[in-house]
């Protein structure tokens, strides 16, 4: 549930469930120090056992010195497995290349034939009434659900970066470089993305419309390109 919108939007990749879970696991400790200092910070003055032996002590020293280190490797660790998990991408099946330009996303489907398409969005005037203001795209970046898809992102001319929250994906698209994610989506639907390196004037209305179906409509769609 989000229903103020203050908090991550919902998970529709199994690497977004593991960062939220892991920013959930570190809002966590960081709320349980904030409290634990702030509570040590308001009562210090206020009690009367405070003496020099406490405030230079050697044990205390000791204590504040090494339980904060132990905290950062209960950190570390599932940062450090996440971090490799996400990067994890030899079992891809399906490659599918994001281009940036200004200010439009291009997709590439080189696996099968050169299908090739811009992907501009829809402006405010031509808005259906079941289309988002400023994310909907005229032609949306079809992919197939439950299967892992090799995305790869580059640029034409400035530095964008292909962001998707909902599946966990940012990755930045550099001229010259091609970045690689690994993408599997859990469930149908439609999943926005803005681009979110700051690219030139239009940089705001360059969305990202992922559209996720099965297999079977998104090999129609392919054929029906070709
Ligand atoms: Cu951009």
């Amino acid at each position: 549930m989000n229903t103020w919108l203050i908090s991550l939007q919902n998970a529709n990749s199994p690497s977004s469930e593991l960062m939220i879970f892991f920013h959930d696991f570190t809002m966590l400790i960081l709320i349980l120090i904030t409290s634990i200092i702030f509570f040590i910070m308001t009562f210090l003055p206020l009690n009367k056992f405070i003496d020099r032996f406490l405030l230079q002590s050697h044990y205390m020293e000791m204590i504040w010195t090494i339980s904060p280190m132990i905290i950062l490797i209960f950190i570390a660790i599932p940062s450090l497995k996440i971090l490799y998990t996400i990067e994890e991408g030899h079992f891809n099946k399906l490659t599918v290349k994001c281009m940036g330009h200004q200010w439009y996303w291009s997709y590439e489907y080189s696996d099968f034939t050169n299908i090739e398409f811009n992907s501009y969005m829809i402006p405010s005037s031509d808005l259906q009434m079941n289309e988002f203001r400023l994310l909907d795209t005229d032609n949306r970046c079809i992919l197939p659900f439950n299967f892992p898809i090799r995305v790869l992102t580059s640029s034409i001319d400035v530095i964008h970066s292909w962001t998707v929250p909902s599946l966990g994906i940012k990755m930045d698209s550099t001229p010259g470089r091609l970045n690689q994610a690994t993408l599997i989506m859990n469930r149908p639907g439609l999943f926005f993305g803005q681009c979110s390196e700051i690219c030139g004037m239009n940089h705001s209305f360059m969305p990202i419309c992922v559209e996720s179906t099965n297999f079977y409509n998104f090999k129609n769609w392919l054929i029906s390109l070709m």
